[in-house]
């Protein structure tokens, strides 16, 4: 059909070579891009900036926000400056007859400047990020974490906790075994594994640092925090771990604005939906969640459990209420 086309518009000049129309066509096209670019980036700055995630929850949320923000602006600055160069030159120095272009082979200034202020910029990002990272995954043992394991299977979390020892029993697939109760493979041998207590949510007290040891029962899952501003892989075959320190209780969280801005927006969703008889349309409160950040099969994108962040006191008292792994085997 394009060769019908090109052979229909036969004409004396050769329509394959441009000419100063064809460029002076495209030098504007090129600047409109520009201006569309720009026009779509301020858009979706102002329409979208309030889905992102509210304050950190977490006691090193904030130097992880801090490093995004940092990276994001250097890249908004950077990318705004080369593609404002880029788009404006390609226009302003569109072909014409008779102008050529300057050539020249090297120019080691130049060469100096592009290599030189990326290296330093570069340089400066990673070490800062490695930093931080360190920071972050530093385990210090005085700081008595709370041992938890959590357990990722298509498509559902189970956590465990190390009960009174605050240590976990010893576990493998291999012992699974559902009739009695063992989903998660514990050695009942172990006499770490008698106060372990299986749970369906997780309940941590505030300001005490929890330490997270994940297992996968069948494919790569990701446990991902968004508010606590932590993300572990949880891979079959080996156990990896994570530690923070939530600083804000769910109940305070519900408090904050940008929390009920958000619960509001969604609700007043949901309240459409609800007036059409339609699904899922029950008012929605906030919890922090758990979600799995890998894309594990057909229902990952509803892998969650809730998590709740309260005072020691509260926290006992669930806990109290939980049954053991000792006890709930001895009942079976
Ligand atoms: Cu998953």
């Amino acid at each position: 059909m394009t060769k019908i086309f090109e052979l229909s518009q036969f004409q004396t000049e050769n329509s394959q070579v441009a000419n100063d129309k064809d460029n002076k066509m495209n030098g504007y096209l090129m600047f409109a891009f520009l201006i569309f670019i720009y026009g779509i980036t301020i858009f979706s700055l102002v329409k979208y900036t309030k889905v992102l995630l509210p304050e950190a929850a977490s006691a090193h949320g904030s130097d992880y926000d801090t490093l995004m923000w940092i990276s994001m602006a250097i890249i908004f600055f950077v990318q705004t400056l080369t593609q404002a160069l880029l788009h404006y030159f390609a226009y302003k120095y569109h072909g014409k007859e008779g102008r050529k272009a300057l050539f020249f082979a090297d120019n080691d200034k130049l060469e100096l400047i592009w290599t030189i202020i990326p290296v330093i910029t570069l340089a400066g990002l990673i070490l800062y990020g490695l930093y931080t990272w360190t920071e972050i995954m530093f385990d210090n043992a005085e700081d008595d974490p709370i041992t938890i394991e959590l357990y990722a299977q298509q498509f559902n979390w189970t956590a465990r906790y190390a009960g009174e020892d605050n240590v976990l029993g010893d576990a493998n697939v291999r012992l699974i075994d559902i009739d009695n109760a063992n989903i998660l493979g514990i050695d009942t041998a172990d006499p770490n594994a008698n106060d372990d207590v299986i749970v369906k949510e997780i309940h941590i007290p505030v300001g005490r640092k929890v330490h997270f040891k994940m297992r996968s029962q069948d494919v790569l899952h990701s446990a991902y925090f968004p508010h606590f501003r932590a993300q572990m892989n949880c891979v079959p075959g080996m156990v990896t771990e994570f530690a923070f320190t939530p600083t804000i209780t769910t109940a305070d969280m519900r408090q904050k604005k940008e929390i009920q801005d958000k619960v509001k927006r969604i609700n007043a969703i949901r309240a459409e939906k609800a007036a059409k008889g339609e699904p899922n349309s029950d008012p929605w409160e906030f919890d922090y969640v758990l979600l799995c950040n890998k894309i594990c099969g057909k229902s990952h994108y509803n892998m969650q459990m809730r998590i709740v962040v309260e005072t020691e006191e509260e926290y006992n008292k669930w806990m109290a209420e939980q049954s053991t792994f000792g006890k709930s085997i001895a009942a079976n």
